[in-house]
This record gives C-alpha cells, structure tokens and sequence, in this order.
C-alpha cells in the first residue's frame, strides 16, 4: 500500500500552502476539451490516486468517492486519500471507508486527480509533486496550477464536474455514484439556495435521484443528524453577533471549541446565520485556532465579490462564499478583514443610487 497513515492527525490548522507558483512553462494550457484530455490520460494508465483538500467538506467526499466508483467501474485502479477524519455526516455515504487517512503519499501512480484543490499543497499530503497532477476545481480563485487543468466555476460542485466525466467516459451512474454526486449538491449550494444555481443544476439533481439517489434520506443524513455539539457551539456564536449596517459577523475562541466539546467540522456553516438576517449583504465568522490563528469563512448576498477579499488576504473561494486563515489575535484579525469589506461594501454603495440601499 502506497500511504502512510498518521493517527496523529492534529485538526488541519490551515497552514496555508504558499500561493501557487505563478504559471512557469512547466505548466501547458488548458485543453481545448478537458475531459477528453482527463479521460485519455485515465484510458492510458491503470492506477490512480484521488485527492481533495485537507478538512473535506459534502463536496470533497462526495466527488472523491463518485471519481472512485467510476475509476473503478473503467478497470482501473483507484486509492483514495485524505489528510483529515471525514466528517461524521459523511460517513454514511457509499463507499466512505474507501477513503484512507495518510499525511504522505508514495509507490506508482499513473496520475493524481486533485478535486478542488487551487494548489498541490491545499491536498495536505506530502509527496504529490513526484506525481503527473490533474487538476480539476469550480472555484473562481483556481488556477492552472497542475500538468492538466479542468476550472469551471460556473459548477455548482466540482461533484457536478465528475458527473460531466462519468457521462463522457460512457460510464454508469450506479445508486450509490448518484448519492455521493447529489450530496455535493445538496451541500455546495446550502440545500439549493445558493451559489450558481442554474436550471441545469436541478436537470442534475433529476437525473440524480432517477439514477437512484433518496434525497430526503441524503438530507437527513447530511442536514439532520447533528452533534449536540454543533448546537452548542452556535449557541455561544450567536451570542457574540455583532451587526454594522449591511455587515454581520460572529466569531467563536477557542475557548469555546474546547467548552462546547465541539470538533472542527461543527464550526461548518455557522456563518450563515449572519447572512441571513434581513438588509445584511456581507458576513463573516471567525474562528480561532490554537497557536493564533484565526480561519475566516466569508459571505455574501451578491453585491460584492467576497472571494476577492479571501484571495487579499491569501485565501480563495468563490464570488459569494471563500475563506482565509490569518494572524491572530483575534481582534485583530477581526478589524482587518471588517475594513477590507467595508471598503468592498462602500465601493458598491458609493456607485450606486440612494434607494437601492434600503434592502
Ligand atoms: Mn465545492
């Protein structure tokens, strides 16, 4: 077996890798046609290795598992790998113990395919760069960063991306491919209320539960079946909310990790209850990591870009919902990045006419 497993996994603290190298001629463009250009390189080679970003979120998982199934179901061979635990409401899903824990990787792979990750370093496993990497990401901050590249951030879910592949390989979505597939759906857009929803994404989802996919058990196991934990932890959230005009925020200590028993994947999601409450444009949520650093998630209704801020301050995402780790301390942290979207919110306003401000 070509992985090193480390019990010791410590939650991930975002170090976040160095910013991309800028593109060098190592790196050639884009394909014309991406996934003709992936499915050959998978055509060609038998073993193959799948990553996504350190801290997997429904997508991560979700897209990991359904590109396994469909190595798999092409002849090949397929490990899968991630540096963290899955969170709890994933594991349920087909297949999930088919993800192994390494923080290293060695032994011969014909490819790498690395699901949105904007860097070999946002993998979080030691070893990749030995390895031809394929790319493959829907956020507006990737880049070109691998031998082989594939952004569409027009996607929903890089799961939706993997489906392209599926239906391009001629492969089957089998039952257990549709459920991973609809549970990023289901989890990149909030449960169908945000990012890039088009048309096309519930044409998706269709074919998704047509080809087998319960989507009211997917929501149960994904929306439903919290920690107490989790609750808790929001509780003592909300109780540090502030609001400035079309700006909210909330932030938790580490204190209140630790006081809460919370575990890393509870903080998932906490900031948008300060995107939903009413005339709120912008939101962000801090959270503060032990040895001071503090991970921002970012929000936004759609008037700013808010993945530019994340990308200001060494993170990425996408337009309306990216994230960041920076210096602390947290009050710090908290002033630097209210100045930088009060600036983006100011910007907009100043443009705008009077009366559209009162929503
Ligand atoms: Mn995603």
């Amino acid at each position: 077996m070509a992985l090193s497993p480390d019990p010791r996994l410590e939650p991930n603290l975002e170090p976040r890798p160095e910013p991309s190298p800028a593109p060098s001629g190592a790196n050639p463009p884009p394909p014309a046609d991406p996934i003709a250009a992936i499915l050959q390189v998978i055509g060609l080679g038998e073993r193959f290795l799948v990553c996504s970003h350190a801290r997997p979120d429904g997508d991560a998982v979700g897209s990991m598992l359904a590109l396994g199934m469909l190595l798999r179901q092409l002849g090949k061979h397929a490990d899968l790998v991630n540096p963290d635990s899955l969170p709890v409401v994933y594991r349920g899903l087909p297949e999930a113990g088919s993800i192994a824990f390494a923080l290293s990787v060695r032994g011969h792979y014909d490819a790498v395919i690395l699901l949105e990750c904007d860097s070999v370093g946002r993998a979080g496993l030691r070893g990749l760069d030995q390895y031809f990497l394929i790319n493959i990401d829907h956020h507006i901050t990737g880049s070109d960063w691998a031998d082989l590249n594939w952004i569409d951030h027009q996607a929903v879910s890089v799961g939706e991306l993997v489906h392209r592949l599926v239906q391009a390989s001629g492969a089957v979505v089998t039952p257990q491919m549709a459920t991973c597939l609809y549970t990023t759906l289901l989890t990149d857009t909030g449960g169908f209320i945000y990012g890039s929803l088009r048309a096309s994404t519930f044409a998706l989802a269709r074919d998704l539960v047509l080809a087998g996919a319960d989507p009211v058990r997917i929501a149960q196991d994904v929306c439903f079946s919290a920690p107490v934990s989790k609750m808790l932890l929001l509780g003592a959230a909300l109780s540090n909310l502030k609001r400035e005009g079309r700006l909210c925020w909330l932030s938790i200590t580490h204190n209140d990790m630790v006081r809460t028993s919370a575990a890393d994947e509870d903080c998932e999601g906490i900031v948008n209850y300060a995107l939903g409450i009413a005339g709120i444009e912008a939101a962000a949520f801090f959270r503060e990591l032990p040895e001071s650093r503090i991970r921002v998630s970012l929000r936004s209704k759609g008037s700013i870009n808010i993945a530019a801020i994340a990308e200001h301050f060494g993170g990425g995402g996408h337009e309306f919902a990216a994230g960041c780790a920076v210096d602390g301390p947290l009050h710090e942290a908290v002033d630097r990045i209210l100045a930088a979207i009060r600036s983006a919110l100011a910007a907009i306003h100043a443009a705008r006419p009077r009366q559209s401000d009162s929503t």
